[in-house]
């Protein structure tokens, strides 16, 4: 990019932004030892690039004023493409229409960049308001696909109701994550957010994690994560859907809960992070947990720690809907590196890393949730023994 014809105050604020982009992340103090925070986000409003926000022509902006805002970067679906860490960002604007853009890191966890321009998604037969929270899934079949919340006003709700919408799972692959063919949204029989494409065929069938619920917001009678077959993704269609990561009450997923990235093969079974939600006086909690499936059979849950695996933490806890975490995208290395990539509080994006085997450990040694105080209590006496027999 030649920047010399610019202005001084167009150069200038080129300058400075890519100083931004180039601050080094480094490593927090960790207290619990499963995994890694680091000191700064890796992508906020402010990584937008300056050509998507900027016209840097000093006749048409003589203030050098900021002529498009972007207000948060989350919920990003991740993938290592070309040797880079790639994320296909939510980029939200300031007029509350988020789109897709892709950023990549050398290293993950610094660095960001954003390509050149957003993504442009082809619309499906029924074009929709906002699309956002896109998985991406390098399956065994060569295509990349990206499966993402369409979000479209409810025309069967009242007049002036303006706030109402319906949740479905679009569906558009790629080879190179510039160019996507869209595909037909999925069919289900209820209203659907994170739906998520197993990397491998299961049983001949393309398997997809569903989270199928009564309305736009509440999941209600859809009691987990889901399940289900599909034959063939041009035409994708759920007929038949398992509940196989239940909802209970008084846990962190006592509201609701989705499955984050596709699941990670591991020798030990397939894992899996998810969010929960849970309800209190301030609104809604979103905490991340992990959970383990059968390599046999990947709907059948094998592991499923109690508690959370991670909650918001400082500044993570504040923003645009504070107290939530989220993600949708993790990387593993062939080292066996993981690199979880989670949003806070709808505002802006992270990393933290650890390793497949700490993580499957994490899922096979910590204690499930006994569902009540006098099991938890009955849960730590245990372990209390153990160490006092050692001692
Ligand atoms: O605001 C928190 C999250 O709310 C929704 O989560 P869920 O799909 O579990 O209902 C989504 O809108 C998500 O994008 C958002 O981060």
């Amino acid at each position: 990019m030649d920047i010399s014809k610019l202005s001084d105050k167009a150069i200038k604020l080129i300058e400075d932004h890519e100083a931004f982009l180039s601050t080094p992340n480094r490593p927090v103090h960790n207290t619990n030892g499963i995994y890694q925070r680091y000191e700064n986000p890796i992508l906020t409003a402010e990584h937008a690039p300056i050509t998507w926000r900027y016209d840097l022509d000093e006749k048409t902006n003589p203030y050098m004023m900021e002529r498009i805002a972007v207000n948060a970067t989350l919920n990003s679906g991740a993938i290592k493409f070309n040797d880079k860490y790639v994320l296909v960002v939510r980029v939200e604007g300031s007029d509350r229409k988020s789109f897709f853009a892709v950023a990549e890191s050398p290293n993950g966890i610094d660095n960001f960049r954003f390509w050149e321009r957003p993504i442009t998604m082809p619309e499906d037969m029924v074009p929709c308001t906002n699309v956002y929270d896109m998985r991406l899934t390098k399956h065994e079949d060569g295509w990349i696909y990206g499966i993402f919340c369409v979000e479209r006003h409810d025309d069967n709700a009242p007049a002036g109701d303006l706030s109402s919408a319906t949740a479905t799972a679009g569906i558009a692959r790629t080879k190179d994550l510039v160019n996507w063919e869209r595909l037909p949204d999925l069919k289900t029989k209820s209203q659907q957010r994170n739906v998520v494409l197993h990397p491998e065929f299961v049983d001949g069938k393309y398997a997809l994690y569903t989270r199928p619920q009564d309305g736009f917001i509440d999941a209600g009678s859809g009691g987990g994560i889901g399940w289900g077959l599909v034959d063939d993704m041009t035409c994708a269609e759920v007929k038949d859907e398992v509940i196989i990561d239940h909802r209970h009450y008084h846990t962190i997923k006592e509201v609701k809960n989705g499955e984050g990235p596709h699941p990670i093969k591991t020798e030990k079974g397939w894992l899996h992070l998810a969010h929960g939600v849970r309800g209190c006086a301030d609104g809604l909690r979103y905490v991340l947990y992990l959970y383990m499936t059968s390599l046999e059979d990947p709907a059948k849950v094998v592991a499923s720690p109690g508690g959370y695996f991670m909650a918001p933490v400082g500044e993570e806890m504040v923003g645009d809907v504070s107290n939530v975490l989220f993600t949708n995208g993790w990387i593993a290395d062939e080292d066996g590196k993981v690199f979880i990539y989670y949003a806070s509080s709808d505002t802006r994006m992270h990393v933290a890393t650890s390793t497949l085997d700490k993580l499957v450990d994490y899922c096979l040694n910590t204690p499930q949730d006994g569902l009540s105080t006098s099991e938890s209590v009955k849960t730590i006496n245990r372990l209390i023994d153990k160490n006092l027999s050692l001692i």
